[in-house]
């Protein structure tokens, strides 16, 4: 109970919504305020939460997602009603695509007149519009239930297969009120809200038999298993069976990238040779090609470890289906794996090792070169160098080729220190991410961004100058979306923006500092500086606007013309 309401016999909305997430340890929101949730916003913070304000509801959403990700906890997003609630859809959407937990709190105007079309303030049926893109979506009409309402939001975030929920506050809940005794009563703290899902010991077996069989065996980890914080176990799975393993883009540093057994750097050779893929956390998506030839082999049999059971056989026959958590699953495999049970064949790791040796002297002839201006290996070569002994330190990565190059170049040692575009590929994620990276973590956020994208969430570098947070913004500037190598073109190209534009002196207007780096020893200095001072920092890194391919490595996703006008 509020300490306003504790000497009256009355509470309202308001106080119920901020009781009932302190109940339940929801401790921080992220958000935007207008009619009707300033005071509840307003009150959140009185109460102790912490409140964060955005300029955009988008990225406020996006922080969200990435506190649900990063702590189990779903993410809290508030918002106004109608386009508040539609700015923060897009973020709610992509938590749901990329099993991230976080709630979407919007206050809505009033149902009589917004359900007969009457006109009201900002009209939206925001309950039905959030429905297609949300995980579940409920809505509270009485002040009586705010308690089952954010209850209901809490377990349908976090449990089973994480994803984003949408509850919609009425303005009219928010503001009446309700007998403090009664109100108290309907508040609930949820009991046990992501619950174990223990893995059948038949399904246990049937996978660790097969991989017993297997002579050319890998593991590929996606983002599920770093969510799933099993780090230890499934490093001991990875370390006593000796599996080869490939990590997703977000499961990087699970086990750490400079590990031997990390087949990254062969990453089509394994896929493509091995006879037994285990995937732990990850779906067999366009990331990984649906599992389709001509990067798989079609034979290959296949063991899936997921806590979505309509996740199997979703793209090609799972042999060994093993559904459940992965913390109890990693915990189940090791409990009943004896030694020396699954053995990859002595041929197999000797291939992986040859052609990672040859990859790695193909890429280190690229990482030392040093063109003027820079390029995506010469630029992020210096990031890697910076960040090696820094493994605090947290990325967040988005862009084209930026992303293709980031994820390749700069190694993670520790889980769950790199978020990017993720499974949508969408742009605008990294100030809303780094925001929230850097509240969650108390660590520096290395964000690292093509121009292009640095654009969708540019303004909230106010955000990050207000609340003073230790994050650095790297703009790999060439001019455009992949590349602006047509400046100056009347009309301006599709892909072409003001060229050599000065981003580093955008966050000067808010008190950040800005570094200009036209070379590598430049951008070392810059880097170096800023991660020392702690401070907001954006580095307008100037990059070679000819560098980079269309639609970096996912080219042959981009139809063309068949006919040239
Ligand atoms: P990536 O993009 O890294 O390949 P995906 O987002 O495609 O990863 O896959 C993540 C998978 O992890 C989803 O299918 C989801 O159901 C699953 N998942 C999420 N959390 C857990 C968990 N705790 N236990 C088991 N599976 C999980
Ligand atoms: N809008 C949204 C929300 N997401 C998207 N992915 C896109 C548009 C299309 N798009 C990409 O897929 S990458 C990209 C866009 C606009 C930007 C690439 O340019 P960049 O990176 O400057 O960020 P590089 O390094 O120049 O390639
Ligand atoms: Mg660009």
């Amino acid at each position: 109970m509020s300490e306003e309401s504790a000497d009256s016999t009355l509470t309202d909305g308001f106080h119920l919504v901020v009781d009932a997430l302190k109940l339940n340890g929801i401790d921080t929101l992220y958000g935007v305020a207008g009619i009707p949730v300033t005071d509840l916003a307003r009150l959140a913070q009185s109460e102790g939460l912490r409140y964060f304000g955005f300029r955009h509801e988008q990225s406020a959403g996006f922080a969200a997602a990435a506190a649900g990700f990063l702590t189990q906890v779903p993410g809290v997003c508030l918002t106004v009603s109608a386009p508040g609630f539609l700015n923060g859809m897009v973020a709610l959407a992509n938590a749901t695509t990329n099993c991230f937990p976080m709630i979407l709190m919007s206050g809505s105007s009033n149902r009589a007149i917004v359900d007969l079309e009457q006109g009201d303030y900002e009209e939206l049926d925001q309950m039905n519009a959030a429905k297609p893109f949300a995980k579940a979506a409920y809505r509270v009409n009485r002040p009586e239930d705010i308690g089952i309402g954010i209850a209901r939001a809490i377990h349908a975030a976090v449990s089973g297969r994480p994803g984003g929920v949408y509850l919609d506050l009425t303005a009219a809940a928010l503001s009446a009120t309700l007998d403090a005794e009664t109100g108290r009563k309907s508040l609930l703290k949820v009991v046990d809200p992501a619950p174990r899902q223990i893995p059948a010991p038949e399904a246990i077996t049937r996978a660790i038999d097969l991989l017993g069989n297997a002579k050319r065996p890998l593991i590929i980890l996606g983002k599920g298993a770093a969510y799933a914080q099993a780090d230890q176990d499934i490093r001991r799975f990875v370390e006593s069976t000796g599996i080869p393993f490939l990590p997703m883009s977000m499961a990087k540093g699970l086990l750490p990238d400079n590990h031997p057994q990390s087949a990254a750097t062969a990453r089509s050779f394994a896929i493509g040779q091995a006879d037994i893929v285990m995937l732990i956390g990850a779906r067999l998506n366009w990331l990984l090609s649906n599992g389709r030839a001509p990067l798989w082999d079609e034979g290959a049999q296949l063991v899936q470890v997921d806590i979505s059971p309509i996740e199997i056989d979703s793209n090609r026959p799972i042999a060994a289906p093993v559904v459940g958590d992965i913390k109890s699953a990693m915990a189940a495999f090791l409990a009943v794996l004896k030694p020396g049970q699954i053995r990859p064949s002595a041929a197999w790791l000797e291939a992986l090792a040859q052609h990672k040796q040859k990859n790695i002297q193909r890429m280190a002839a690229q990482l030392s070169a040093d063109p003027h201006p820079m390029n995506f290996s010469s630029a992020l070569r210096v990031v890697r160098d910076v960040l090696a002994d820094k493994r605090d330190v947290h990325i967040v990565n988005e862009g084209a080729n930026t992303l293709d190059f980031a994820r390749n170049i700069i190694d993670m040692h520790e889980p769950r220190r790199r978020l990017d575009s993720g499974t949508w590929g969408v742009m605008g994620i990294g100030m809303g991410y780094a925001i929230a990276t850097a509240i969650v973590s108390g660590k520096p956020v290395v964000a690292i961004e093509g121009d292009s994208a640095f654009g969708f969430s540019g303004r909230e570098i106010e955000t990050i100058c207000r609340y003073k947070l230790p994050i650095v913004i790297l703009v790999f500037n060439n001019n455009g979306i992949y590349r602006g190598d047509k400046p100056g073109t009347t009309p301006p190209s599709p892909t072409g923006f003001i060229p050599n534009a000065r981003y580093d002196r955008l966050i000067e207007a808010f008190g950040g500092v800005g570094y200009h780096a036209e070379d590598t020893p430049n951008l070392t200095k810059a880097l170096e500086a800023a991660l020392a001072a702690g401070h907001p920092a954006l580095i307008n890194c100037v990059i070679d606007p000819t560098a980079g391919t269309e639609s970096g490595h996912i080219q042959s996703l981009n139809p063309k013309r068949a006919l040239r006008s």
